[in-house]
């Protein structure tokens, strides 16, 4: 069972998987993201940048698709999401390493820009700009995420916050602030 927090977190990623908002995951939603995090990164058709990022969306909706849409219907609905979520991430052991962390990694990659291999702020809120994630909440979550504060969020950063995010359910955690705020109250 999950809990009202693990539910509301799994609740915000596919609201934000669901880039045009029609109740369902679908390849048309993950090349909407695409072309949205290509002009909020300035990455211009033709260029290396963008179709890198257009073949990782590609990629990131395979794998979706194959894991989580058994009937080929072309669409992964809210229930089929949080379903296949609480039983691949949460429940299994290592579900995050198997899962997740190669998407991480291939996105990571994405918005560190300038390819120092750490992400800035400025990096962090263009990818939350891209996402429909207010500028505010980009330096809010950068400064909760940014643990042993250096002002730079490694990529080590990154995989514990989107770990706990999928599968911790303390309010305290601080990865649940990645994806923007949510819709239940968590402590201050
Ligand atoms: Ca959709
Ligand atoms: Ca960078
Ligand atoms: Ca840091």
């Amino acid at each position: 069972m999950l809990t009202e927090l693990q539910a509301a977190k799994l609740d915000r990623r596919f609201e934000l998987l669901d880039a045009d908002g029609d109740g369902f995951i679908t390849a048309a939603d993950y090349d909407q993201t695409a072309v949205a995090v290509c002009v909020a990164f300035e990455y211009l058709e033709g260029s290396p940048q963008h179709e890198r990022v257009h073949v990782t969306f590609l990629t990131m909706w395979d794998k979706l698709s194959r894991k989580m849409d058994g009937r080929h219907s072309g669409r992964i609905s809210r229930d089929q999401f949080i379903s296949s979520c609480t039983d691949s991430i949460i429940q299994r052991e290592g579900g995050y390493d198997r899962n997740i962390r190669p998407v991480v990694d291939a996105v990571f990659d994405i918005i560190d820009a300038d390819g120092n291999g750490v992400l800035d702020v400025d990096e962090l809120a263009t990818w939350f700009n891209a996402y429909g994630v207010c500028v505010d909440d980009a330096q809010r979550a950068f400064t909760e995420l940014d643990r042993n504060g250096d002002g730079v969020l490694s990529r080590g950063e990154i995989h514990q916050a989107v770990e706990e995010y999928y599968t911790s359910d303390d309010p305290k955690a601080r990865g649940n602030k990645i994806y923007g705020p949510l819709t239940v109250a968590l402590p201050k």
